[in-house]
């Protein structure tokens, strides 16, 4: 079978969207809601009733009793009835109760990891019990079953098990498409904030006395990395992080799910790709050096002592600086990682990647990213596990067990095996920097782009106008550690919340003129990017290294009629953020009194946590301002866009639809993605501007 796994994928991507009519479709983004159901999925109105015999205020009720308190018995009067009577195997389901049946018997036969125990996703069989869950819950055909399920195993399962399988399924099911999930960082506080803050809590609960906790970022001045702490242990980044992974998981298997998810490898790459030039840019705001790359023989520079600590299994484990890479019992050897890595690079240098029977899969093409993302993770999309390995998910497990690779002193997994805390470590930005590199081979093995291929006929960008000076500063914000202290149900709540600093900017407005000289209207993408002009030495980066640390700031689709044009696009509405979730409490308040009044619950901006919050679409910048590199380009919309209407939304999610669907037919970063050998090919097309911008910091006084 000439063509191997993508070809494969190909054909079952056909195969379920001629299914997706009568399997129902996921819970959808705003945008892919608009245009997908209307346009691209002709039989999305003929598709199972999704409202499974319930409102969606109603479940949006159950879904905020079933993570409420997790570590506790649901309060929930008619969910609590249904975690003692509901009967798993009486639901109703898609799949002939087949996953019911296996998870109730692991139950019986008391197979299933005990409660008060940490959870891990890169413990393969903790992953395998939470995906069981999850399972039962995505084939669930009713919300009866659905929240029935929910509140039985969540009496019975254990607690982190239960809430990413709880996160997942809402994500991923038809029936809960308008359910909102409340912001993780309140539903298990833990891996959010530092142990002090979690102490002082328990002591304001004992004491039932209200508190605000202040949080610190951890660490101290004489590190310099904690000048840049404030990203990795931003709790918006750390949600969006996890949101990706549960959006896009490795584990999602398409022989078990009613769609495929196409360029997910890519999206893998692209999203770590931003992290990782982001993070950059917030060096550089703060007089550090870029990220350099972490490798497997060489020594872990920054040690890392993460003040963070499990709900149930102790403290997270440290690292002091410059440790050697040690092999890891029952995970891998460090040489086993040179050998994945040189087979990878191998392969990104033949053009083709090897697929299990033998075949040869080229990558040598746009398409070629998506594949080298799939095998790097790696996920069940990859060709040929077995021999290219999955160098990321092992890199995370190997370097989250520096601390204690041969399990002499029984420490619970460090903070790079979960996706909430991975960030907070900076050897996690060393170790994408080593991925993102692998990427960029790839992408260098790519011919760059014509000048053919880059104009759009007719269309010039004659002006981009930022609407007022760029400025950055810290804010105050709170949340709740409620659901981080144990409880009864004879005392009161009181208050108790975590104040933290968070970075977040002005809100401002671009203007961009662009004239269209063809006689008719035309559609365009356009695509807003931007990178720090200078390094740290304040040298000029060189066009083809400012363009692969460029941060995508807006992504959007538009109309030009004849003649000029200006299109003006909100800092908030650039596609590439999203707004905080209200707090876990107005998510209550706001259901409740919708569920009594009966009026509409209006949660639609919040349906997906996908994407960094709005307030951090910039980079710190400096007091005395930071330059920027601020490119507009313009291509043929109706050539990149792969499902119809984008140009009447304004919620565009560059993420992708959750029916699988990614929007945009170019590359992510195009057109920025490929080798540039000759600027002037790029800055000389008519439809691409570039402009210098200084982004302000303000001190707090
Ligand atoms: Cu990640």
């Amino acid at each position: 079978m000439g063509g191997g796994a993508s070809a494969s994928i190909n054909s079952q991507h056909v195969i379920q969207q001629s299914l997706s009519g009568t399997t129902a479709t996921m819970k959808l983004l705003v945008l892919c809601a608009l245009v997908s159901a209307a346009a691209a999925w002709p039989n999305f109105s003929m598709a199972a009733d999704s409202s499974g015999g319930a409102s969606d205020t109603q479940k949006q009720h159950d879904v905020n009793s079933i993570l409420w308190k997790v570590y506790e018995e649901i309060r929930d009067p008619h969910l609590k009835q249904h975690s003692q009577t509901f009967d798993p195997l009486s639901g109703h389901y898609d799949d002939d109760g087949v996953s019911a049946k296996r998870l109730m018997k692991e139950l019986n036969d008391q197979r299933l990891l005990e409660q008060n125990h940490w959870f891990s996703l890169f413990n393969t069989r903790q992953r395998q019990e939470a995906l069981m869950l999850y399972d039962v819950l995505e084939h669930s055909t009713d919300w009866e079953t659905f929240a029935g399920n929910a509140a039985f195993f969540r009496a019975r399962m254990n607690e982190g098990e239960f809430v990413y399988a709880i996160y997942a399924a809402v994500i991923h099911s038809p029936l809960t498409q308008h359910v909102v999930l409340p912001p993780l960082y309140e539903v298990t506080p833990h891996l959010f904030t530092n142990s002090e803050v979690i102490q002082e809590a328990y002591k304001a609960k004992m004491t039932q006395t209200a508190a605000k906790i202040r949080s610190h970022f951890t660490g101290s001045k004489s590190n310099p990395e904690q000048r840049v702490a404030y990203f990795g242990e931003d709790i918006g980044m750390n949600t969006h992080h996890v949101t990706w992974h549960l959006e896009f998981p490795f584990w999602w298997d398409d022989s078990h799910e009613s769609h495929h998810i196409s360029r997910k490898g890519e999206s893998f790459f692209w999203v770590h790709h931003q992290l990782t030039v982001r993070f950059d840019a917030e060096r550089l705001s703060n007089y550090l050096d870029p990220v350099d790359e972490l490798h497997w023989d060489d020594m872990i520079h920054e040690g890392f002592a993460p003040h963070t600590m499990y709900k149930y299994g102790g403290y997270f484990p440290s690292r002091p600086d410059n440790v050697h890479f040690e092999d890891v019992d029952g995970v891998a050897r460090v040489r086993d990682m040179l050998i994945l890595e040189s087979r990878i690079r191998d392969a990104i240098a033949h053009g083709y990647f090897t697929g299990r029977d033998g075949s040869v899969i080229s990558i040598r093409d746009a398409h070629g990213i998506d594949i080298l993302g799939d095998v790097i993770e790696s996920s069940t999309y990859s060709p040929n596990p077995e021999y290219y390995g999955s160098l990321h998910n092992t890199a995370h497990i190997m370097l989250g067990r520096q601390g204690d690779p041969h399990g002499k002193f029984a420490l619970p997994p460090g903070v790079l095996e979960h996706f909430e805390t991975a960030t907070r470590d900076p050897a996690f930005f060393r170790l994408h920097k080593y991925m993102d590199n692998i990427f960029r081979e790839h992408k260098d093995s790519l011919t760059p782009y014509t000048k053919e291929e880059l104009e759009f006929p007719g269309i010039s960008v004659d002006s981009i106008t930022i609407s007022n000076r760029l400025e950055t500063h810290f804010e105050d914000f709170e949340y709740s550690l409620i659901n981080a202290v144990d409880d009864t149900t004879e005392i009161e709540d009181v208050p108790i919340k975590a104040i933290v600093s968070r970075l977040t900017h002005n809100d401002f407005k671009v203007d961009v003129g662009i004239t269209n000289n063809n006689d008719h209207e035309v559609m365009a993408t356009v695509r807003v990017f931007a990178w720090p002009k200078y390094d740290n030495n304040h040298v000029e980066f060189p066009f083809n290294e400012g363009r692969w640390n460029a941060i995508e700031l807006a992504k959007f689709w538009t109309k030009l009629g004849r003649g000029s044009n200006t299109i003006t696009r909100d800092s908030t509405h650039t596609g590439v953020t999203v707004p905080d979730v209200p707090s876990f409490q107005t998510l209550i308040d706001m259901t409740d009194e919708a569920l009594g009044s009966g009026s509409a619950l209006h949660l639609e901006d919040y349906e997906s946590g996908l994407g960094l919050p709005n307030r951090f679409l910039l980079p710190k910048g400096k007091t005395e301002g930071m330059d920027f590199h601020v490119v507009v380009f313009v291509s043929d919309g109706a050539k990149d866009a792969a499902v119809d209407g984008l140009h009447e939304s304004t919620t565009f999610n560059h993420y992708g639809c959750h029916d699988g669907t990614y929007p945009d037919n170019q590359p992510h970063g195009y057109p920025l993605d490929r080798r540039v050998d000759d600027e002037r090919i790029i800055t000389g097309v008519s439809n691409f501007k570039a402009v210098d911008v200084k982004v302000y910091h303000v001190e707090e006084n």
